[in-house]
């Protein structure tokens, strides 16, 4: 599956960079293109420079409300962030139009962190755009949330969360939730290595992305998993992972021709144990079972990876998502290793996002004021500009 990929704000832009970080490595490693148009999106001109893999030019890195912030972001101010993407998303929009590759491209995803103040307010705002003018593509939202720590030191960032996620949701087809303490619960050091985070958040699209870009040759899986069947797994509140079991590192190859059943065993279980740990790397918890949809995509070795692993990672699936639609392939990836990515979608209980949800409807009740203050300098700052003329 092609992607063109959209990222807001700080957050959005760093690990859209990351797509385009993978679109270069499945285009030397695997021969596929997965993310041909990559887009970013903010306020803020240091945070655009910093970015490494997505073109340097205005076009890719977009920077919007250049008056109004002078270059240095919203300072979490989500209503501006999405003002400023009214005023200037048509940048982006024929950003999208000139690029000669995303007609090849079967959807949408544009990413921002929901905490923040531009890509927050921007995310549910450029989706609309998007949706309004190409009705013929899914558009998916990969929403990141916060941190523990930002939650309990700046409310504005819950209430942003909630704001965000609840727009969000109305307009995209499917949302995808990362969220930022998971990956800081197996390892606290990810705290202070955000690019890490980052790497780890785009890491399961991988192979689900390339699985359906390879169409000949030793690439190609025996089930494989193509942009219809990601499009048709995907809707509302959505969990995706990867994880990995590593296979014995040298074996003779008599063991690899004639197998004892109790060998052949142990060849299906590594299915289950990769999917254990891809269970342990979910990107947002969530109770399976509520889950409408599922997708997973196995990758490993072609003499590794047969119809018995696929029946018992497909069995095991069923177990823990017993009324959900499955869909699934396989894939050759890498040698040493079996990978097993997973998405659970149409969720229909996510805590994290309950949690939001009422979390901020205290704050906003609490904090009235400061709500209606903040509306007030924007209709200020709209009512200053009325008599100007536009150019568009
Ligand atoms: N995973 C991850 N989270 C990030 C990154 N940068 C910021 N965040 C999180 O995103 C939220 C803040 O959003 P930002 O993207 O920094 O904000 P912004 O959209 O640039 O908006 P303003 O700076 O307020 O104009 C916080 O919850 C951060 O923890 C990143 O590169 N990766
Ligand atoms: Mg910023």
């Amino acid at each position: 599956m092609k992607l063109t990929v959209i990222g807001l704000g700080q957050c959005g832009s760093r690990v859209a960079d990351h797509f385009a970080r993978l679109n270069l490595k499945a285009r030397s490693e695997r021969k596929a293109t997965i993310a041909p148009v990559v887009l970013a999106m903010n306020t803020d001109q240091a945070d655009l420079t910093g970015l490494r893999y997505i073109r340097n030019d205005y076009k890719h890195r977009i920077l919007i409300g250049l008056r109004q912030t002078l270059g240095h972001g919203v300072g979490k101010i989500n209503e501006l962030g999405a003002q400023l993407a009214r005023e200037d998303g048509d940048k982006l929009m024929d950003s999208i139009k000139n690029e000669p590759q995303f007609y090849e491209t079967h959807a949408f995803l544009v990413i921002a962190g929901a905490g923040g103040g531009t890509g927050s307010g921007a995310l549910p705002v450029i989706a609309r755009m998007i949706k309004e003018r190409h009705i013929n593509k899914p558009i998916y939202a990969l929403a990141v949330l916060p941190f523990e720590h930002e939650e309990s030191s700046e409310d504005r960032s819950v209430y942003n969360t909630a704001i965000c996620l609840k727009s969000i949701y109305e307009i995209a087809d499917a949302v995808f939730l990362a969220d930022n303490q998971r990956y800081v619960r197996k390892d606290a050091s990810l705290v202070n290595n955000i690019e890490k985070i980052n790497r780890q958040i785009v890491e399961p699209f991988y192979d689900l992305m390339c699985a359906g870009e390879i169409t000949k040759g030793k690439g190609v899986g025996s089930r494989t998993v193509d942009g219809g069947d990601i499009i048709a797994s995907l809707e509302g509140w959505t969990s995706f992972g990867v994880g990995r079991t590593e296979l014995p590192s040298f074996r003779f190859p008599w063991e690899i021709r004639k197998k004892t059943f109790r060998e052949k065993a142990v060849e299906s279980f590594r299915g289950t144990q990769a999917l254990d740990s891809t269970l342990s790397e979910l990107s947002v918890a969530c109770d399976p079972a509520s889950a409408a949809r599922a997708l997973y995509v196995i990758a490993g070795p072609a003499n590794e990876v047969n119809v018995d692993m696929a029946k018992s990672v497909s069995d095991y699936i069923k177990e823990l998502a017993p009324t959900a639609m499955i869909r699934g392939g396989d894939f050759p990836g890498e040698k040493h290793f079996i990978d097993i990515t997973l998405m659970f979608s149409q969720l229909d209980t996510v805590p994290r996002v309950r949690n939001y949800y009422e979390k901020a409807t205290t704050w906003a009740s609490e904090h009235k004021e400061q709500v209606a203050e903040v509306k007030r300098k924007l209709d200020i700052l709209a009512e200053a500009g009325k008599d100007l003329p536009t150019l568009s």
